[in-house]
């Protein structure tokens, strides 16, 4: 997300706050301190010579705030510098910004649309929305169900007919299924 740098010991964190809006006060200041508490050993409290920490995904999955979240391994993944959920301080802030109540609805919607993307080809496809609706509903729904709610999506949401959603299609689509976000909040 953009030019990312983070520089500050826990001193620093005072005075780096002075810059921030006050809403994002206090939950950058949390999380850096839950990211240093998943492993105190391994995250330096000083930042100034970026050093490269990443915690592993096992650490980030089993926070309470994701180890019930069907998507924490792809939410995880996408957030990770490495794709493979192994998270650096800056992904780490980033994931919960993003997934944070203040995000603004259109971010989300942009993450959840690479969240849902299983194989990262930039388009939802019949079976990342299969895998995607098994997650949301916690594979409630029959074969044939999920086939017939797939098929329904695809069938209302697929604006240029290519039996896909692209990120636009998949934009028009939330607006009508909220539904789709619903994973994609936690409080922080
Ligand atoms: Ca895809
Ligand atoms: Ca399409």
């Amino acid at each position: 997300m953009g030019n990312k740098q983070t520089i500050f010991t826990a001193q620093q964190l005072d005075a780096y706050q002075v810059g921030v809006s006050v809403k994002y006060l206090k939950p950058f200041t949390r999380l850096f301190y839950r990211y240093r508490d998943l492993a105190p050993q391994l995250v330096p409290l000083d930042y100034t010579n970026h050093p490269d920490v990443r915690l592993p995904y096992e650490l980030i999955g089993s926070m309470p705030e994701l180890k019930d979240n069907p998507f924490r391994q792809r939410i995880a993944e996408v957030f990770s510098e490495d794709g493979k959920g192994n998270m650096t301080l800056d992904d780490f802030l980033d994931m919960f910004s993003v997934l944070s109540e203040m995000a603004p609805r259109d971010l989300k919607a942009y993450y959840a649309f690479k969240i849902y993307d299983f194989n990262n080809d930039d388009f939802i496809c019949k079976s990342d929305l299969e895998k995607t609706l098994n997650k949301l509903t916690r594979n409630e729904l029959t074969e044939d169900e999920v086939r017939m709610v797939c098929e329904k999506v695809i069938d209302e949401a697929d604006l240029d007919n290519d039996g896909r959603l692209s990120l636009e299609d998949f934009q028009h689509m939330i607006v009508r299924a909220p539904d789709f976000l619903s994973t994609f909040h936690i409080r922080i």
